[in-house]
């Protein structure tokens, strides 16, 4: 045998997981590359025979123009790290990267076909977003220097595979809370590029609380004014953002194939709207602003008009400057509000954000309030018994699974995390992984549940080396339990291939947590 078919025999071998060596160190990274997957794909046909080497003259290739945000998102990684031009064109001939139609149905809405054949890397979907779904998978099988910002050398080798995925869930979904601390829209940004690298589709905004109101309500500009000038901690300054900013944030998501749901946390967590506007307080004096950290002191005045009239404000701007199908209401913790009037609240409310055209999604306590089939609870206790998320599944609504204790990204790792919060545990990577969304919550089956989401509560964290912390790897392991099947999962043969995007973390500058129980690739 010629060496070069040696070398491929033997890692075709180390494919099958016979643990047989590759000693050639070319070869060995190619092949394991198709063993590092997160998430890992539906189907990885290796084909040890072919690879494909990315050239000098290399084009992005587009059959449809559907394709050329896809196409443009892996042109940015790519131009400045192998320092080739990497046009983007019409039609497909030649050497290079082509996304294209036709792929088998069985991709479904979401999936793509990944081929690598000696002279191109042909990626089909049928939508934007599967495109959008090969191209970081295409990242990963790339050496990890393909992510640095500055010129490397090559060769930009990709092993030969037939890759054919799609997803587990539909939703597969991120939360900051730029609320407690505000984040500037360069760092929610960052945080936008980090979850698209793993195929999350929806990101969450948490844009009022207690501490902060974020974003800019032109029929009310005091909220802005006041209640978004200070955060936890006491720091002050614009922190919020204007409606063109946010309009920004939302096309920079939707650029990369990610659906922005904006919350606004009501009949709870208000005193900074209580603090902009004596009217919404029910004994009509303005509340101090508030830069602590304790829930479930405020509310606005269940028996005021003038609170429809705002909230119905609220939700009519930000609906239209929304292009997403979704509007987030909270409903936590209204540990201040009388039942009776919470269910008030929710009967007037719920109707407005039908009325300007959007699906409503809150936190699991507000479905207790509704038979509405269509409004997505979202789970986030510590029980895998809830009476009334079960019912709600039970009558046909699909259901968001963040249970604290396991997906809560702003808890704590262990003992010693010196970020974070621990009322719901101490959730080290393995907890993170070690829970089946389809199967948590006692009548709550795989068909109800609609998919995953990680929030990041930012009491504790104030920059982007906080944010990332506390969300690498935690939120590549949601990532991995949203979009994997549920046959791949086991921890064993998880924890290494997690393990291996620390090269390319490092390199992307991400400031992730090294635990033990992950064998990190050097
Ligand atoms: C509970 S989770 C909250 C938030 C806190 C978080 C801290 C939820 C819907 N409400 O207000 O920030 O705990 O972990």
């Amino acid at each position: 045998m010629k060496s070069k078919q040696l070398q491929a025999a033997l890692a075709a071998l180390v494919i099958a997981g016979s643990g047989v060596l590759v000693t050639d160190t070319a070869e060995a990274a190619k092949s394991t590359a198709l063993q590092e997957l997160v998430p890992q794909p539906v189907q990885v046909q290796p084909h040890t025979d072919i690879t494909y080497t990315l050239s000098p003259s290399a084009k992005i290739q587009l059959s449809s123009a559907d394709a050329r945000k896809p196409a443009e998102l892996l042109a940015n990684i790519l131009r400045p790290s192998t320092g080739y031009a990497l046009p983007i064109e019409n039609g497909v001939t030649g050497d290079g990267i082509v996304l294209t139609n036709g792929a088998d149905p069985k991709t479904g809405p979401e999936g793509y076909q990944l081929d690598v054949t000696p002279k191109q890397v042909v990626i089909r979907a049928n939508s934007v977003q599967g495109h959008f779904n090969g191209i970081s998978t295409l990242r990963q099988l790339l050496p990890a220097k393909a992510e640095a910002k500055t010129k490397q050398q090559g060769p930009w080798q990709v092993p030969g595979v037939s890759i054919l995925d799609h997803p587990r869930y539909h939703h597969r979904g991120a939360m900051l809370d730029v609320s407690r601390h505000f984040f500037t829209p360069a760092q929610v940004k960052r945080y936008i590029d980090q979850i698209q690298a793993f195929k999350i589709n929806y990101f969450h905004l948490h844009l009022s609380d207690d501490q902060g109101w974020r974003l800019e309500i032109k029929s009310w500009p005091e909220l802005t004014k006041i209640g978004g000038s200070t955060e936890v901690g006491g720091r002050t300054g614009k922190l919020f953002y204007t409606q063109d900013e946010y309009k920004d944030l939302v096309a920079y998501a939707q650029n990369r194939g990610i659906t922005v749901i904006p919350e606004f946390d009501m009949p709870g967590h208000t005193n900074a709207a209580q603090a902009s506007y004596a009217e919404l307080n029910c004994d009509g004096k303005k509340r101090p602003l508030y830069t602590g950290t304790e829930v479930g002191f405020s509310s606005l005045c269940i028996n005021k008009d003038i609170t429809y009239k705002f909230v119905e404000d609220v939700i009519k701007e930000v609906s239209a400057i929304t292009p997403g199908p979704y509007f987030h209401l909270g409903g936590d913790e209204a540990l201040s509000t009388p039942d009776a009037d919470y269910v008030t609240f929710m009967n007037r409310v719920l109707p407005l954000i039908k009325k300007y055209g959007k699906t409503t999604t809150g936190w699991h306590e507000f479905i207790k309030t509704t038979k509405d089939t269509t409004a997505i609870p979202q789970f986030w206790g510590t029980t895998t018994t809830d009476a009334n998320v079960a019912a709600a599944a039970q009558r046909g609504n699909k259901i968001v699974m963040s249970p604290a204790n396991r997906i809560y990204l702003d808890m704590k790792y262990n003992k010693n995390t010196k970020l974070g919060l621990d009322w719901a545990g101490l959730v080290e990577v393995k907890d993170a992984y070690s829970w089946n969304p389809g199967a948590y919550l006692n009548g709550v089956t795989e068909a109800s549940v609609r998919g995953i989401e990680a929030p990041l509560w930012t009491e504790t964290i104030r920059t982007s080396a906080d944010i990332e912390y506390m969300a690498f790897p935690r939120l590549p392991v949601a990532a991995e339990l949203g979009w994997s099947p549920a046959s791949v999962h086991n921890w064993d043969r998880f924890a290494p291939r997690l393990g291996a995007q620390g090269p390319r973390w490092k390199i992307q500058g991400i400031n992730f947590y090294a635990s033990t129980q992950v064998p990190w690739k050097k």
